[in-house]
């Protein structure tokens, strides 16, 4: 029997769903050489906490994030709050030898992921890993396309259009949540989703981003607010309150190649529901990703006979593609979840050979420069701005 991993994860929404599924799933899919137990939930709400931990697979729930920050038998701290904790939450849970999960956007602020990839740096030196929760880095098809650029199939990478389409704030009366109030989020479409198209352009090309220009917009500054205690679905009353972040941002950027990048994050694209988008053009040929039709990449040859050029559509679920040696045979495809399982079966491998998972604080870190800079850009009218 392996040596067991002992999670303890802190916060319970959305994200608490999807980690929760990637721990459960892991160890049951691939062969893990640490076995992942779910120790702990950590959740400010005690009954609801208490309730999701059951039904989630945490054998204990616990209000005190510090107490079970101080137990000798919790090996890992797996974040899924919101943003405004990630700092202190992971700098302390660093310091206390644990090994890190952080969900994305690393931090609120520049000077806080600053902090926090130093703290990871330090920690490091004991052999601690600290990785950010990206996971679209792992769903097959765009780390098949990471492999098809580091093997020379686009060429010299000129372009990138990296888009983020959601939809779920078109309605003015959707209701005010955490990640519409800056002191919670940081930012908004931005932060949130903006980054993962961030991550997803610097992943697959391997370059980074130098310098944006970038307009940010709020449409509606101002929507209902939720009774106390009433979810997403519940009717919201009368009362209303600021929006404090951004509904759009966009931005030009330029990368250290001196390839070009356009990008689009937006909550407002009606009738796109999650529409991750990348296209990466080179001058040997191109690649396409749509998150929405996340199990194919498309690729066009560029060196092939000029009678036989177009994009093909390759499905990405034969064994020998990324991860789907242990799945299901070819054509039956996967899904958003499978991304959580990825992650845990990449941070676990990591932990059990002392190596550092990616992407890396520091990872976590040049995003949050991307982002920062996209804000001081659009404050200063679409001026080009360093992200260093
Ligand atoms: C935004 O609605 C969101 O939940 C993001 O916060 C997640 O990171 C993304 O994976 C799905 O959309």
């Amino acid at each position: 029997m392996n040596s067991p991993l002992r999670v303890a994860m802190i916060g319970n929404g959305f994200m608490g769903a999807t980690h929760s599924q990637g721990w459960r799933t892991a160890p049951r899919v691939f062969d893990l050489d640490l076995q992942p137990e779910m120790a702990v939930m950590v959740g400010r709400n005690p009954e609801k906490n208490a309730q999701l931990a059951a039904k989630w697979g945490w054998a204990e729930a616990s209000e005190d994030f510090e107490a079970v920050l101080s137990r000798d038998d919790i090996d890992v701290i797996d974040i899924v709050t919101p943003g405004d904790l990630h700092h202190d939450m992971a700098i302390a849970a660093l310091r206390a030898g644990k090994h890190v999960l952080c969900e994305k956007p690393l931090a609120n602020t520049v000077e806080q992921a600053q902090e926090m990839a130093d703290a990871a740096a330090t920690a490091r030196a004991n052999g601690i890993v600290a990785m950010v929760g990206f996971t679209y880095r792992r769903v097959p098809a765009v780390a098949f396309a990471r492999q098809l650029v580091e093997r020379g199939a686009v060429g010299q990478i000129r372009q990138v259009r990296a888009q983020y389409l959601q939809d779920w704030l078109a309605d003015p009366g959707s209701p005010l949540t955490w990640r519409l109030d800056k002191s919670k989020a940081g930012s908004g479409a931005l932060g949130d989703i903006g980054a993962h198209a961030v991550d997803l352009a610097q992943f697959v090309t391997g370059l980074n981003l130098t310098e944006v220009s970038g307009v940010m917009e709020t449409f509606v500054k101002e929507r209902p607010v939720l009774a106390e205690g009433q979810g997403l679905s519940g009717s919201a009353g009368t009362e209303t309150g600021p929006v404090t972040v951004d509904d759009y941002a966009a931005f030009h950027g330029r990368f250290d190649s001196g390839a070009l990048g356009l990008f689009e994050a937006t909550r407002f694209a009606t009738g796109r529901k999650n529409a991750l988008r990348l296209e990466v053009s080179g001058d040997k040929g191109s690649l396409a990703f749509d998150f929405e039709d996340m199990n194919v990449i498309e690729y066009y040859d560029a060196t092939a006979p000029s009678t036989e050029q177009g994009f093909r559509r390759i499905f990405v679920t034969e064994a020998e593609h990324p991860y789907l040696e242990a799945w299901w045979p070819p054509g039956h495809g996967l899904g958003y979840e499978h991304g959580f399982s990825h992650q845990v079966r990449d941070l676990v491998q990591a932990i059990a050979a002392g190596e550092q998972a990616t992407p890396t604080f520091d990872d976590g870190y040049q995003v949050q420069r991307v982002l920062d800079a996209v804000e001081r850009s659009s404050a200063r009218g679409s001026a080009w701005t360093a992200t260093q």
